[in-house]
């Protein structure tokens, strides 16, 4: 008896199921599909092969503009034309309302629903002002400086390093510093084993994305304990948890919470303690998970674009020594680089940076979902509720947008090519209402570790090209060969 309840109520659902997406999946049948099966659909093609997401998506998506897949019942669409994807961007804001990441990092910018995004946004938004800008500068000139000196033993001793082992490091240490005001020397924590920490969460994010049967939540907290990941996130929130803990008490001490009002906030967290006094929904737990957002977001992108750039310079010699004659023009003095200076000029050096964006794209796609219909240009719609991929890594090698756009050529971002694009069809960054907040901060920050480091080494490397095959995705793309370079000491080749 109970087998038959249960085959009858499992029909019923799918059928209730089918009924009321009916809508939805009649206009979805516009968009090309790979052969899918009931409730299981056709994911899974994404994990069969053994290339990694990357490959497989590049070999999935080639015939294609637009393609829908099915994560078992529920349909996801991805797009690679540019202009398709702005549309959506502009159009939907919601990114995830599965909060797939909610378990790691709680709610915050990155994944909370519509209404409570906006307050995010809002709270933050002048944590990235330029006033704010000009003081992290600061942060970025010291670190840089720490970095120079770090990679003075290699150096010396003619090595092949893999120069994430250096800059991961100085990136998490800058984006603390900014975040917490705090360092990880500071806090007593080991360095290495946070930012292995933080690379597990990308990692262990992207196989959920994936993953349709780990998405309800109360089967992921049972599979994350069983694969021994809680302890991971207890980590992640730790250090933040203590730094505004800190901050708390110091506030408590000074002054009343109500009243507090901090004349020269230093760090991102103080400005949201100092404006949390008047915005009552935004919790200290809400302050940590902001905190945790960026520190995730914010450290590897910006260390992956520093590692692959300086790589790339090192293949690309003739590149290098355009960017360095600028820096030496900009800073004569091996040491003095003006946070002006950074900001606006090495033009050169920020179309590398951006080059650098283009091709080993820090992010691969970005998920949204939309809220309402969406129209395209052709007039096909993508129904309400519809999970979308922009494949925005994809969109960078649209020839329409890029001459020879598989060669890395800063010359794809001087003044000339980039107004002969539409505005904003460089997607890096993402578009529409939530386009990355730290793009600035990012080219900044980038932009000055490099200055520092080509000013005082000579780069080269002993591998002559990044095939796709030496690439790898999850949220981020990475190098799978790291990044062997050798630094050389500008002073001893003189
Ligand atoms: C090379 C470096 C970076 C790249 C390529 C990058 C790329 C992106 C992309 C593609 C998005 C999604 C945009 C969209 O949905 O339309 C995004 C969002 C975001 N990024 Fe970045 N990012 C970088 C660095 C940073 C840094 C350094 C920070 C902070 C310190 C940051 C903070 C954020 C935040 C908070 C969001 C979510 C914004 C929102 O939902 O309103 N990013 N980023
Ligand atoms: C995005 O939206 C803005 C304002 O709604 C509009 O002016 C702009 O043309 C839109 N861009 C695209 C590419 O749809
Ligand atoms: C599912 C998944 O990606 N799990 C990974 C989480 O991170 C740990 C540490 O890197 C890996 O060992 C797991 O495979």
């Amino acid at each position: 008896m109970i087998i038959v309840y249960t085959v009858i109520v499992i029909i019923l659902f799918v059928l209730f199921y089918k009924i009321k997406n009916k809508r939805a999946h009649e206009l979805l049948k516009q968009f090309p599909c790979y052969p899918t099966y009931p409730l299981i659909g056709n994911a899974y093609m994404l994990h069969r092969l053994n290339d990694g997401l990357l490959l497989s998506l590049e070999r999935l998506l080639a015939p294609y503009d637009r393609l829908l897949f099915w994560l078992g019942p529920v349909p996801a669409l991805i797009l690679k034309k540019y202009d398709d994807i702005m549309t959506v961007l502009n159009q939907t804001q919601d990114r995830d309302t599965m909060n797939l990441l909610e378990e790691w990092i709680g709610v915050g910018i990155l994944n909370a629903k519509f209404d409570d995004w906006k307050k995010s946004r809002k709270m933050l938004s002048p944590a990235f002002s330029s006033e704010m800008l000009v003081r992290y500068a600061d942060v970025f000139h010291e670190k840089a400086s720490i970095l120079v000196d770090e990679l003075k033993g290699p150096a010396d001793r003619g090595e092949i390093v893999n120069a994430w082992d250096y800059v991961m490091n100085t990136n998490l240490e800058t984006v603390l510093a900014n975040t917490l005001g705090t360092s990880i020397e500071k806090t007593g924590k080991d360095a290495k084993n946070y930012c292995s920490v933080l690379h597990k969460t990308f990692q262990n994010l992207t196989t959920r994305v994936i993953s349709p049967w780990l998405h309800p939540g109360f089967i992921y907290k049972i599979y994350l304990k069983l694969i021994g990941q809680m302890n991971t996130i207890k980590i992640l929130n730790d250090l933040p948890e203590e730094a505004i803990e800190e901050k708390l008490n110091n506030v408590r001490n000074t002054k009343k919470a109500q009243e507090y009002v901090d004349d020269s906030p230093n760090s991102i967290i103080d400005l949201l303690i100092e404006k949390s006094a008047k915005e009552t929904s935004f919790t200290k737990t809400r302050i940590r998970d902001e905190a945790v957002q960026l520190i995730l977001v914010g450290s590897e992108t910006t260390a992956l674009n520093v590692c692959f750039t300086l790589l790339a310079l090192a293949i690309h010699q003739d590149i290098q020594q355009k960017v360095y004659e600028e820096i030496v023009q900009v800073m004569p003095e091996k040491d003095t680089l003006d946070t002006d200076d950074c900001i606006n000029q090495l033009k050169y050096l920020e179309q590398c940076v951006k080059e650098t964006s283009r091709i080993y794209s820090q992010s691969v796609l970005v998920i949204r979902r939309t809220h309402k219909d969406c129209t395209l240009k052709d007039n096909k719609i993508i129904p309400k509720n519809t999970l979308v991929a922009a494949a925005i890594h994809f969109s960078h090698f649209d020839p329409e947008l890029y001459k020879n756009p598989s060669v890395y050529d800063p010359e794809h971002f001087n003044d000339e090519a980039v107004a002969k694009r539409p505005k904003g069809s460089e997607l890096v960054f993402g578009y529409g209402p939530r386009i990355c907040i730290g793009a600035k901060y990012s080219i900044i920050s980038s932009k000055m570790q490099l200055a520092h480091i080509i000013r005082n080494y000579h780069l080269s490397t002993n591998i002559k090209e990044i095939t796709k095959n030496d690439l790898n995705a999850d949220l981020c793309l990475r190098s799978k060969i790291g990044y062997p370079i050798k630094f050389t000491s500008r002073q001893k080749a003189k």
